[in-house]
Parts: structure tokens; C-alpha cells; sequence
């Protein structure tokens, strides 16, 4: 299935009008230097979107189809490139092995690069285990205290690393179920040493220019203890790997009402901020569309990732993805919806008068602090972002296209009802 690009043009022609209009009400708020500032930031923005995210997620209780899902990784790759045509904001891939293991590398490379996709994080899976696999990932991977099991996990990732260099890539994302589900289970110190002896191992298989993105979770598969449940363990995890290594944040790994932006802060300071998964939640990992429960949160977030672009040399550029699940939602409208409050929040963060907030910080002003960030919180940034998709040729109103274009309609009679793509 193809979108042609005079479809989406005809359709921003008849935005055009009332979007010029809006634009010129928040122009007359804002200078045009901030505002051309903004819209070029928001073009150069760019998320991945996750192999395996794209077909139905479900829970482990069902899981409902809605036809027209990707049956393979170059299905997959199509699927982001109808997201990143819409969008312009969907540059990027991330793969997760064994999900999504290319049969041919130079094919799916071509096919993505035709797409204008290239190939963000990948990332390994030693949660579950895979056919053929000595070991079972039962009692733990990279943690396990059998040796063999380790060392099993150890060369998958060196493996993904191999086949992530093929492909471009220059990451690799490590997220580790490994825990107890009861107490006395396992040895909280051994757990620990054998983790961060293995992901040394790994580490010194990682190519000059790549880093290892460690990401945490407080429980889930495991439901006592996970052993690396926090941003803490993580840090120290990469400190002890070296200057390669750096934390990943996802925004449902955390206990309800931590402090997400506060973590982004300290990791910024430190130059070990890497990778950050986007999805929203309202108890736990819930994988929800990103910005559906807690848009102020995602905002807050936001409004330290920009403090840090703008004043930590020390972090290194991050590696940004969607990381939600679709259990009713066509996933590629999901996906939009993401896209599109990932920006709205990144637009809002970069209004954020700084100087004026440092001020207002210095004076003690506590109401006034509050006033400027929700100022810009406020404001309704969407011809902004309207603008930026102008400019780069995606649509104006990436729902609305994708839908008035019948894309899951053309998808289904392509691919049928029944496929079943890999994934969660
Ligand atoms: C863990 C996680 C991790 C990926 C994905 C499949 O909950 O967020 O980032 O491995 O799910
Ligand atoms: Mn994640
Ligand atoms: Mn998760």
C-alpha cells in the first residue's frame, strides 16, 4: 500500500486557509525568532517506532484483532513508513531480536531506506525462551546463577549487536526481566554482581560507536523483586560498564507518583540520560497512548529534556521511542496519536520562558515559577506543529489523512484478516 504524496498535499490544501489564520494569532503572542525556532526543532524531531508495535497488543487475557497486520519485518518497516509519510516524525526503527530477525539485511536496509527509515536501537530479549535455546531463561538471564544460562544470554546480545552493525544501528537497548517472584527466592548481591558481570561482557563487544541503553522496571514479569528495578541500579549498572553505557527511561516503569522529571534531571546532570521509551499510564506499565492520561506529566518531562539539551553538553544526543501497546486501537492511529502529544509536549516545553523562570527561581517567586511553566503548558501549540508538517510535506492532520485515505481499509485487503504479527 502507498500513500501518494498529491493526496496528502490536496488535503492540506483545504487546511490551509484556517491554519495560516491560527498561526498568525500565536505569532502575534510569541516573537518569530521563538516560534521559527520551535517549528524548525519540531521538523528535526524524530521518534522510533518499535517492530512490535505494530500489530495487535492484547493482555493475557485476549487479544482482539483488527486485520491488515504486518506479517513480516518488511510489512513492519511499510507500516512505519505509512506512519513517517503521514507524520514526518517516524524516521526510525527499532527492532527487537528474535521478533523481527531480518532474512535478508541488504533487502529490509533498501526497503527502509526507500522509506527514508533508518535503524534506531535494537534490542534483545532474554525473557523469553527460544526455540532450539541449551538454556531456559526461566530462573533468570544475565542474572542467572547458572553459568551457562549467562553465558547463553551473553551471546544473544553480542549477537543483536552483530546483526544491529549491519544495519546501522549504533545501540543496543538491554532490558532485563530477570527476578524473584518470592522472598529468599535469590541473593540480592549475587543477582546483582552476576548482572553487572555479564553486562560488562557485553559492553566489551559494543563497537567504539555505539552505547548501551539500560533500561529499568520495579516488577512485572516478577512480582517481588526485579534486579534492576530502578533508575539507581541502572545508573550505577552503566557506571560500572563505562562512558558508553547510560540509563533508558521508560515512562511506565515507575511507581505511581514518582518523580519521572525530576530522574531526567539527575541523568542529564550526569551525561547518562540514553534512550527514552514514551507510552502514558495510569497503574502500571499499561503501554497507553502517550499523553492520554497525564499530558502535564509528559509536559513537566518534557520541560527537563529541553533544560538539558540546552545546558548538558555532557548528555549525549537520546534515542527516542514509542514504546505502547494497542489492544483496541488500530495501532497506526495510535501511533499518530502519540506522535502528534509527543510533539504538542516538546512545543510546549521549548515556550517555556527560561529566563524569566530562572528569575522568578532566584527571587523565591513560587507562584510566579508556577505561572510561567503553566503559561506555556497552556498554549495551544498546534499551529505550530501544523506549520512544521507544512513545511515538511507530512499532513497537516495526520488522523484525519490516514483515515480519509482508508489506509487500514487498503491494508486489510492486501494482508487479509487473519495474520498475526510478532510481538507482545
Ligand atoms: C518492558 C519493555 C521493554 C521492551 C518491551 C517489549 O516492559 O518496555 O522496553 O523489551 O517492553
Ligand atoms: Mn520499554
Ligand atoms: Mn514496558
Amino acid at each position: 500500500m502507498k500513500i501518494d504524496q498529491q493526496q496528502i498535499a490536496d488535503l492540506n490544501q483545504k487546511h490551509s486557509d484556517l491554519h495560516k489564520r491560527q498561526l498568525e494569532n500565536l505569532m502575534a503572542v510569541f516573537s518569530g525568532s521563538l516560534t521559527e525556532k520551535v517549528i524548525n526543532k519540531l521538523i528535526d524531531f524524530q521518534v522510533a517506532l518499535p517492530s512490535w508495535a505494530l500489530g495487535a497488543g492484547g493482555t493475557r487475557f485476549g487479544r482482539f484483532s483488527y486485520g491488515g497486520e504486518p506479517g513480516s519485518l518488511e510489512q513492519k518497516i511499510e507500516d512505519i513508513g505509512l506512519v513517517h509519510q503521514l507524520t514526518k516524525t517516524a524516521g526510525a526503527v527499532s527492532l527487537h531480536i528474535p521478533w523481527d530477525i531480518p532474512e535478508d539485511i541488504h533487502a529490509v536496509k533498501q526497503l527502509a531506506n526507500s522509506l527514508g527509515i533508518v535503524f534506531d536501537a535494537m534490542n534483545s530479549n532474554t525473557f523469553q525462551d527460544q526455540e532450539g535455546a541449551g538454556k531456559s531463561y526461566r530462573h533468570g538471564s544475565l542474572s542467572s546463577v547458572d553459568k551457562a544460562a549467562r553465558e547463553q544470554a551473553i551471546a544473544h546480545n553480542i549477537e543483536v549487536i552483530r546483526i544491529g552493525e549491519q544495519l546501522g544501528s549504533k545501540s543496543l537497548t538491554v532490558w532485563l526481566a530477570d527476578g524473584a517472584n518470592f522472598p529468599g527466592q535469590y541473593n540480592f548481591q549475587t543477582v546483582l554482581q552476576h548482572t553487572e558481570d555479564s553486562l560488562k561482557a557485553i559492553y566489551g563487544h559494543l563497537p567504539e560507536d555505539w552505547k548501551l541503553l539500560i533500561e529499568y522496571k520495579p516488577y512485572e514479569p516478577n512480582f517481588y523483586s526485579t534486579v534492576i528495578q530502578d533508575w539507581g541500579t541502572s545508573f550505577m549498572l552503566a557506571n560500572a560498564c563505562g562512558e558508553k553505557a547510560f540509563t533508558l527511561v521508560d515512562l511506565g516503569h515507575h511507581l505511581p507518583n514518582t518523580n519521572i522529571e525530576q530522574i531526567v534531571a539527575t541523568l542529564m546532570m550526569k551525561g547518562k540520560l540514553g534512550g527514552f521509551h514514551f507510552n502514558d499510564s495510569k497503574y502500571g506499565d499499561d503501554d497507553l497512548t502517550v499523553g492520554a492520561i497525564k499530558p502535564y506529566t509528559l509536559f513537566l518531562i518534557f520541560n527537563e529534556l529541553v533544560y538539558g539539551m540546552e545546558n548538558n553538553p555532557q548528555n549525549p544526543p537520546l534515542a527516542w521511542m514509542i514504546d505502547a501497546s494497542h489492544n483496541i486501537k488500530d495501532p497506526l492511529e495510535d501511533l499518530i496519536q502519540s506522535l502528534d502529544a509527543i510533539l504538542v509536549a516538546y512545543a510546549q516545553a521549548l515556550l517555556v520562558d527560561r529566563e524569566a523562570l530562572r528569575e522568578a527561581q532566584q527571587t523565591r517567586d513560587v507562584a510566579g515559577c508556577q505561572e510561567i511553566l503553566q503559561e506555556a503548558y497552556r498554549t495551544d501549540v498546534r499551529p505550530l506543529l501544523k506549520e512544521a508538517r507544512m513545511r515538511s510535506g507530512a499532513a497537516v492532520h495526520p488522523l484525519e489523512a490516514y483515515r480519509s485515505l482508508q489506509v487500514r481499509k487498503q491494508l486489510i485487503e492486501e494482508r487479509g484478516m487473519k495474520v498475526r504479527a510478532t510481538g507482545l
